[in-house]
């Protein structure tokens, strides 16, 4: 066949193909087929050997006229079809910022632990050092040291979690202040918050897993007019201004003299009402002088120092300042309840 003719008809079919090509994987298709290694250009070329020498020239340049036209159509149709992808690629991620955001809902701590942190933040500021302790005891740290009789009924295991032999879940947060006074000589001022287990049945007061914050001061002159100033000054802070408060006496193992700490009535402010069952007070904390046996226990020099201490439930604070009647919708997790606080 004419060498011409097949050169034309090979630059016009490609320019057609280009023309209607839609992707990049096309054009690639059309480049091998007419410019590659085996394709219809180049096999034109080799063909030019059996030429005669009069036309070779002529016929030379034709071919090669064609291959370039070829080749810069090709790469205008490729610039055209990146630039498309490109454009669709941008009105695909397009952002409509008219849409509403998404409210991101973080969490935030739970109303027994705000209060928790409220507390303790009251007795840092008048100078207390906050410290924790493992939930996990010994029965010595948690009863013995604390001056409890072998014979006390929180000892029993129907009162007390116990795991292993010697060891239980700490009732209360004393025996990390153990652990503070063993490590150190007095002044000793600390608060501890912490959660603490006993054997109870759920009711409207009580839990199984419940939150304390205790208090200690050690030195060689604290008196009980210090411990009345200081838990005086605590409940003000907390409870208000025109908060009173009243000193009842009581008994606890670790301390003597004990007591506990009653504030006015929140609602009734002392008239009486449904909630102070007419009594015009509230029960607020235990507290007291830090019973001698106990700086035996722990090395100090009972002739010596004194101290005062106090225990209070954190759960119950939530409820007298949220005014939650049932301790255990704290920990029901409905979300409806919770996001109230
Ligand atoms: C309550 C009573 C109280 C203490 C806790 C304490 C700790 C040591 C020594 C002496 Cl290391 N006492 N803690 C003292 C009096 C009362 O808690 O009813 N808490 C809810």
């Amino acid at each position: 066949m004419d060498l011409r003719y097949e050169a034309r008809e090979a630059g016009e079919a490609a320019h057609q193909e280009i023309r209607s090509s839609r992707t990049l994987d096309e054009i690639e298709a059309i480049r091998v087929r007419f410019l590659g290694r085996k394709g219809i250009l180049t096999l034109l070329l080799r063909k030019l050997g059996a030429v005669g020498p009069e036309d070779r020239k002529e016929l030379g340049g034709l071919l090669n006229q064609v291959k370039n036209e070829i080749t810069s159509v090709l790469e205008a149709r490729l610039g055209e079809l990146k630039q498309a992808a490109y454009s669709e690629g941008l009105a695909r991620e397009a952002l409509d910022i008219t849409l509403p955001g998404r409210k991101a809902r973080i969490g935030r701590l739970h109303p027994t632990l705000a209060v928790m942190d409220h507390l303790v933040d009251i007795f840092v500021g008048m100078g207390f050092t906050p410290v924790e302790g493992p939930e996990v005891e010994s029965e010595y740290n948690n009863f013995d040291a604390l001056n409890f009789p072998p014979w006390h009924p929180s000892r029993d295991e129907h009162d007390s979690f116990y795991v292993g032999e010697g060891y239980v879940l700490r009732t209360h947060t004393s025996p990390a202040q153990i652990r503070v006074m063993k490590s150190q000589p007095p002044p000793v001022r600390v608060v501890v918050p912490g959660r603490c287990h006993r054997r109870d049945t759920p009711d409207a007061s009580h839990v199984v897993s419940f939150h304390q914050i205790e208090g200690l001061y050690v030195d060689y002159e604290v008196s009980m007019a210090d411990l009345k100033g200081t838990l005086t000054a605590f409940a003000r802070e907390f409870f208000g201004p025109e908060t009173k408060v009243r000193f009842r006496p009581h008994f606890f193992p670790f301390t003597e003299p004990s007591a506990e700490l009653d504030i006015s009535c929140l609602v009734c402010g002392g008239k009486g009402c449904r909630l102070c069952k007419n009594s015009g007070w509230l029960e607020v904390l235990g507290c007291g002088m830090v019973h001698p046996n106990v700086f035996d226990h722990v090395g100090y020099d009972r002739q010596s120092v004194t101290g005062f201490a106090f225990g209070l439930g954190v759960e119950r604070m939530a409820m007298l300042r949220y005014g939650i009647n049932d301790m255990r919708l704290l920990y029901e997790n409905d979300i409806r309840f919770l996001n109230q606080f």
